[in-house]
């Protein structure tokens, strides 16, 4: 049988957004693989990727709609699609009945799926009448605020501008497991001289490729920038042309750095002195050098004023605007070089709108559950697309019993994630080679087109065909309830989201970037012309924009948190390689690769404790528990216990339940509310006979 080839793109929440190759033969999916057109992948993509014919053929995927008699009982029943988006769109018309608005129904979406037009999830919500939205990022809010005060806003050197640095410091990121195309551009710069550092409490696959490697205490790498710019001031390394002409508060901040104490800032980050100043050294030595701030260490309860210290050390050099230089961190440009739906991407989606709407609606904060339990009026129909909530954010068991609470809570999903097992209503989404949509990649800002390759399996839908579907449902009840376009052509809206961008580019069709692909065309050094859009117009040491907010002006971290002496092991629930979040844990191929419920420990912990490899432990705080298996490694330091995030996912007993509600300093500045912080949890272990 004639094996026929489409080009598609990976839509997992993964800045790599691979463009993929598609066998397809006899209507099935038979192989995938990188698109080696792909200038940023070059046809390597990962185990994920891989395995994307068996997660669509996997036989946990879900293909009807269903419904669940109470919930978590796992008593599910078969119903068709027209009972299910009847009784949901009853719903919404007895809401608005009984309340004269809509505002309890309430909309959990995020990353599930890059694609452009599943943004129009968000549009139906949107379009109704004011609703409770929730808001915000469970992932890069605090990193967006600190970049944001310092500069005015994200910006980032394209990928391959790492070539030109001479000095790379990744802090707080492990790319070669979550960015792995990119390991590709640190080795060339690392081949043609340029020394790499990494900055870790884990030795992970990156540190262990590094040049150096640097081990510290979580939450503290604030207190370690501080020690450096501090060192960087005394050992004449500023750059005092680009600091008087270019940046504001500089005398602040130099006070501020007069009174720290070195030797107390290397108890507290565990840095050795002479490992810092060497640190420091280098930095101000190396011409040009630039950072990379991961994702992980702004998650932490400073994480936003950490990011504010660290990416100063690049304005006290003159690394800003520099070929070579800056800091990688996040950039949201990209969204804004596409239409209206791609800008709901951005952290300020909802900012952005007319405030006359933005003003009706009513916001919580992603991944507060307790408070979204506790609204006047309170929410009747929770509509989760997405997201896996009981897996993902904090205090699980909250979350669980908030959706126990609500009247209707409706799941879109592949799978019957442990958020799905606590809904009333589960809906079947076809996998993104079931049908047309297009990705853009918020890390090398590629644009590709993502064809449907085979028809949708069983009875499972887009989102978009279950937005309009659901619109198309009410509005028979009641015309007029929703301007939600019900005959909305995917087509026709992916060419509207990729005008600009096709015009841009001077790309006559959207078919052309089947093959192609394209890129949207930012600047690749960004702040070459020394302008920010802060309300100084000036980089920023001392915000005014915090101070406006009630903030700290200056990049100075809270005090790091004590341990509680009982839970003496702080719990890191680190990326692996395999897996995305919660995903890919259930396909068997993934699972031989790697144990879901292995918990990491030092030598050290493991005599502590009279455990040896593969013994089962109950890992608990207060909190909760959870069995795991034990792995004994020296990566990491004796009092870090690690485990692999979103496992398991299966019988309801997920890793988050052991932490607490706990906001990071910062992230109301530019998405409303505050981030989520993921490395301050403690946790105690014990033998299980
Ligand atoms: N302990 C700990 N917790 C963390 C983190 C951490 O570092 N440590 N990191 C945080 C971070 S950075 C993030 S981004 C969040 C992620 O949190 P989530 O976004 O909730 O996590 P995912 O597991 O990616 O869930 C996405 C869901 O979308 C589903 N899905 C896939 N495709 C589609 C589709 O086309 N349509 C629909 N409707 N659904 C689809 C998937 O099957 C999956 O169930 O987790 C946070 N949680
Ligand atoms: N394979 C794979 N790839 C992924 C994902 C996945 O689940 N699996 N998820 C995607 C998503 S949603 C995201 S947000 C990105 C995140 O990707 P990254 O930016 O790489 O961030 P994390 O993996 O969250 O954390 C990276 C490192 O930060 C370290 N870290 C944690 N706390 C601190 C701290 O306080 N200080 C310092 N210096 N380091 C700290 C952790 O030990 C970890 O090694 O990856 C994306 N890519
Ligand atoms: S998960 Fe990331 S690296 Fe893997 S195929 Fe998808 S986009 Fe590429
Ligand atoms: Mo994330």
């Amino acid at each position: 049988m004639r094996k026929l080839t489409y080009h598609n793109v990976c839509t997992r929440d993964c800045p790599a957004s691979c463009r993929l190759l598609t066998e397809v033969q006899g209507g099935r999916v038979v192989d995938v693989k990188g698109d080696p057109q792909d200038t940023f992948t070059r046809g390597y993509i990962c185990a994920k990727g891989y395995s994307y014919p068996e997660r669509i053929y996997s036989p946990d995927r879900v293909l009807y709609p269903l419904k669940q008699r109470k919930k978590g009982s796992g008593n599910w029943e078969r119903i068709s699609w027209e009972q299910a988006l009847d009784e949901i769109a009853k719903k919404f018309i007895s809401i608005s009945e009984g309340y004269s608005n809509l505002l309890p129904v309430c909309l959990d979406r995020y990353l599930g799926n890059l694609g452009i037009l599943n943004l129009n999830v968000a549009a139906f919500f949107l379009s109704m009448a004011p609703i409770t939205l929730m808001v915000g990022s469970p992932c890069v809010s605090a990193g967006t605020d600190g970049m944001t005060l310092n500069y005015g806003f994200c910006r980032k050197p394209v990928p391959e501008d790492m070539l030109n640095s001479k000095l790379i410091i990744i802090w707080g990121g492990n790319p070669a497991w979550t960015l792995p195309q990119q390991m590709h551009y640190i080795y060339e710069a690392q081949k043609n001289g340029a020394k790499i550092v990494v900055i870790d409490p884990i030795l992970t696959a990156t540190a262990a490729r590094s040049d150096t490697y640097v081990n510290i205490r979580p939450g503290t790498d604030g207190l370690l920038a501080l020690g450096m710019a501090k060192i960087l001031m005394e050992e004449n390394f500023l750059d005092h042309e680009f600091m008087s002409g270019y940046t504001h508060g500089w005398d602040k901040y130099k006070d501020y750095l007069t009174t720290i104490d070195l030797e107390q800032i290397s108890t507290q980050t565990n840095v050795p002195s002479a490992e810092i100043h060497k640190l420091a050294c280098l930095y101000g030595n190396t011409k040009p050098a630039t950072i990379w701030i991961g994702l992980g260490l702004q998650r932490s309860p400073s994480g936003g004023q950490n990011v504010r210290a660290i990416d100063s050390l690049a304005a006290l050099t003159g690394n800003i605007g520099k070929q070579g230089g800056n800091v990688h961190h996040i950039s949201y440009e990209v969204f804004m070089n596409a239409g209206e739906l791609a800008r709901l991407q951005l952290p300020w989606g909802l900012a952005s709108m007319p405030e006359d709407l933005k003003n009706s609606f009513r916001t919580i904060a992603t991944g507060r559950f307790a408070e979204l339990n506790n609204l006047t009026p309170p929410i009747e129909l929770l509509w989760i697309a997405g997201r896996n909530p009981v897996a993902q954010d904090q205090d699980s068991d909250t979350v669980k019993n908030t959706l126990k609470n609500i009247p209707m809570v409706v799941v879109a999903d592949q799978f019957l994630t442990s958020s799905a097992q606590y809904a009333d209503y589960f809906l079947p989404v076809s996998s993104s080679f079931e049908h047309e949509d297009a990705v853009i990649s918020y890390w090398h800002y590629g644009v590709g087109l993502n064809e449907k390759a085979i028809e949708p399996l069983g009875e499972s839908k887009s989102d978009f065909e279950i937005m309009k579907g659901l619109a198309k449902a009410i509005e028979k009840i009641q015309p007029g309830f929703t301007d939600f376009p019900t005959e909305s052509d995917p087509r026709q809206c992916l060419h509207q989201e990729l005008e600009p961008i096709l015009k841009q580019q001077e790309i006559s069709s959207i078919d052309k970037l089947r093959r192609q692909g394209a890129r949207i065309q930012l600047s690749a050094v960004p702040w070459q012309d020394y302008s920010f859009p802060t309300p100084s117009g000036k980089y920023e040491f001392y915000s005014l924009k915090a101070m406006e907010h009630g903030l700290e002006p200056l990049p100075i971290p809270a005090q790091v948190t004590a341990k509680p002496a009982s839970y003496p092991f702080r719990l890191m629930v680190v990326r692996n390689y395999a897996t995305l979040n919660s995903q890919f844990y259930n396909l068997p191929n993934i699972r031989g690769l790697e144990s879901n419920s292995t918990l990491i420990i030092h030598p050290e912990t493991a005599v502590q404790k009279s455990l040896e490899h593969g013994d089962k432990v109950k890992v608990y705080n207060q909190l909760g528990e959870i069995e795991m298996h034990i792995s004994v490694s020296l990566c990491l330091p004796h009092n870090i216990v690690v485990a692999y995030m979103g496992i398991p996912d299966n019988h309801g007993e997920v890793i988050n339940t052991l932490f607490g509600l706990s906001e990071t300093d910062l992230g109301e500045v530019v998405s409303g509310c505050k981030g989520l912080t993921f490395n301050d949890c403690f946790v105690n272990l014990v033998r299980m006979e």
